[in-house]
């Protein structure tokens, strides 16, 4: 017999609201202004890794001096956030926040688990902020992202071990993070996440009890 699941731990960007498209701009304004080609196929790559690793990926190897990078990533984040200034609540992606309230109704302990450092004003915008009990971000642990070390961290603050969680996400990092860590997962949209417990093309088209019953 299997442990009950006691917490749902969601990512942010691709599962709870569409961020991608504005770091997508982000970092194509900043490549355009250096003269390096990027591409919404290359944006692809970047889903779900930190911004270094973004940058990394975006040089595609080219090398960098290290205060031109940390400069670059200052740049793109300042593109970024202004860009975040459009964000209201109906940006959360359909049905979330009905399926946040489902599960807190059904007794389940709720998480935000994002590589993002920016999470924090992305859940203020979407009025989501109260419907997490613990949140992590790019502040929170050192290792990102495929480490299992945000998730067994936001598990942590839950007071919920991994076996008993459910980890949401639409990254192939975030479901190797997840699976490293030992905690069930959902692979949400049309990355490579074959290799979650359970897919689905979004959390609104799942329900509470769907996913408890296959997290066994
Ligand atoms: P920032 P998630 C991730 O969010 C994004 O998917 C990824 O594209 C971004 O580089 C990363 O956050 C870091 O974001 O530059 O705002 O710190 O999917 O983990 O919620
Ligand atoms: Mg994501």
């Amino acid at each position: 017999m299997t442990n009950p699941i006691r917490a749902f731990i969601f990512d942010l960007d691709g599962v709870i609201t569409d961020t991608a498209e504005f770091h997508f701009l982000a970092w194509k304004q900043l490549a355009d202004e250096e003269d390096i080609s990027f591409t919404r196929e290359d944006n692809e790559q970047l889903r779900g890794v930190s911004r270094r690793e973004s940058l990394n990926r975006m040089l595609k190897g080219r090398p960098i001096e290290e205060a031109t990078a940390q400069a670059w990533m200052e740049r793109k984040n300042i593109y970024y956030k202004k860009l975040l200034h459009q964000i209201t609540p109906e940006h959360a992606l359909p049905g979330v926040p009905a399926f946040l309230t489902a599960a807190r109704s059904a007794g389940l302990k709720l998480g935000l688990g994002s590589a993002s450092k920016n999470a924090a004003e992305v859940l203020e915008r979407l009025e989501l902020t109260r419907a997490f009990d613990a949140v992590g971000d790019g502040y929170s642990v050192v290792n990102s992202k495929p480490a299992p070390d945000l998730f067994v961290w936001v598990a942590g603050a839950l007071g919920v071990p991994p076996n008993e969680a459910v980890v949401f996400e639409d990254a192939e990092a975030g479901i190797d993070a997840a699976l490293a860590g030992g905690f069930w997962s959902v692979g949400i949209g049309t990355s490579t996440i074959g290799h979650a417990h359970m897919t689905a093309p979004g959390v609104g088209s799942l329900t509470v009890q769907t996913v408890l019953e296959r997290m066994r």
